[in-house]
């Protein structure tokens, strides 16, 4: 029988996929109901195999900073098509993705490609461990650096939505070697680092966190890492994975002028397309294989499609500022239409917002860390998500996730967004 609509799409994944999904978070559990399946997508919306659009809210997480299927991106993929799908070789494109990501990225004077954001960190924690000679590594509670063992510990994302931060699976000789502090508190920091002289490798982090719902950094508390970094010999890493060259053309560390020892990338490199990297200080760089030491290797590693992919939509942010005047106007007005919303409504709710990414906590705690984010009403926000998802709106299917947003939506499609949001929120509070 021909399979039709999404049901019954999930039905069938169900008996041979695990959870009926390739990524957790996707299988709508934090939120109520069945997932959607995505046929098609084009500039601000998402269609599904039941006939239905929605406004797109997600863009797959973060790259699709343009909005989908973006002509100059979707050119240079039909271009790079014709010349090959994979080489396991050295190309062309690889080396002008390395100059254009070295001359945006202020950190950045070397930088290796890989084929995801998890392996990005998976090899830059070796890769600092490897130039430090030392094994542990801070990381913070609710920040989430993809799947690899050592940071599936307090991990932020699906983990924290479905419960369980600390994955079964992880040994307890690696878990040994994570530690973790409470974002944006300092103290807990220089505490684990006297408590552990000469010992850490690395401390990790999200710059903006993005996979607890979004979570500013307070002031002061990146440029007291850097600090701390500097006095102990430890490597900075930022994890841009959702924020590099979407809250700036040289991601958070632009826009907050501290520089980290060295910077993990992903999804946006490639436009959409499987892409993650790590880079950073040439000093560092230079001990991975076949120069130094530490070994990281990939055969689809620089896979020509998704360079070309990856080129095409950071070329066009490298020389279109007004990408980010727009990417910042859209999230005010989005954001102050939501407050302003929850104004009319007698509502406290706390909206944390940066430029192109944003979260409503259902909570009217202040949320700076992993504790008050969990302070939310996660049912609440099940039923506000279906509220939006019915009205055309596509969410992020989980409390602890942040929304991006593309330069494909218009004022028309924010006003809609604004009007299905007052209705949803009179609908379900
Ligand atoms: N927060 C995740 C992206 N960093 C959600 C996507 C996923 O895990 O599938």
């Amino acid at each position: 029988m021909a399979l039709i609509n999404s049901e019954q799409l999930f039905q069938k994944a169900k008996k041979i996929i695990p959870g009926g999904v390739n990524s957790p978070v996707r299988a709508f559990r934090a939120v109520g109901g069945n997932p959607i399946f995505i046929k098609s997508a084009k500039g601000a919306y998402l269609h599904d195999e039941d006939g239905n659009s929605y406004i797109e809210l997600i863009n797959s997480w973060g790259p699709m900073i343009l909005g989908h299927a973006h002509e100059l991106v979707e050119k240079a993929v039909s271009d790079a098509i014709q010349d090959g799908f994979s080489f396991g070789a050295p190309t062309r494109r690889e080396v002008e993705m390395a100059e254009l990501i070295c001359s945006m990225v202020p950190s950045v004077e070397k930088v290796r490609m890989v084929n995801s954001g998890t392996e990005a960190t998976m090899s830059a924690l070796r890769v600092a461990r490897g130039y430090t000679g030392r094994d542990k590594m801070i990381k913070f509670e609710g920040n989430y650096h993809g799947h690899g063992d050592s940071f599936l510990i307090a991990a932020g994302s699906g983990a924290m939505t479905f419960g369980e931060p600390d994955s079964p699976g992880v040994t307890k000789g690696v878990a040994k070697d994570t530690l973790t502090a409470q974002y944006n508190n300092l103290a807990a920091v220089q505490t684990l680092v006297d408590a552990n002289k000469g010992q850490i490798a690395c401390i990790i982090l999200e710059p903006v966190v993005g996979n607890m719902g979004l979570v500013k950094p307070v002031e002061g508390f990146l440029e007291g890492l850097r600090k701390i970094c500097n006095e102990e010999g430890i490597v900075l890493i930022f994890d841009e994975v959702m924020t590099g060259f979407r809250l700036a053309k040289g991601g958070f560390q632009e826009r907050c002028g501290v520089i980290p020892d060295m910077t993990t990338m992903g999804k946006i490199i490639g436009g959409g397309m499987p892409v993650g990297a790590y880079g950073g200080k040439k000093e560092i760089m230079d001990m991975v294989s076949p120069l130094g030491p530490v070994y990281q290797a990939g055969t689809l590693s620089g896979n020509p499609i998704a360079m070309a992919a990856g080129l095409a939509m950071l070329n066009h942010l490298n020389t279109t500022p007004s990408v980010y005047t727009r990417l910042e106007e859209i999230g005010t007005t989005l954001t102050n239409g939501m407050k302003a919303n929850m104004n009319k409504l007698g509502l406290n709710y706390t909206l944390n917002h940066v430029g192109s990414m944003f979260t409503l906590f259902f909570t009217d705690k202040a949320v700076n860390n992993f504790e008050d984010a969990k302070t939310s009403d996660t049912a609440l926000f099940g039923r506000y998500f279906q509220a939006m998802l019915k009205r055309g709106i596509y969410l992020a299917p989980s409390q602890y996730e942040a929304m991006f947003l593309s330069t494909a939506l218009t004022d028309e499609h924010i006003q809609i967004v604004l009007e299905a949001n007052l209705e949803s929120l009179r609908e379900v509070v």
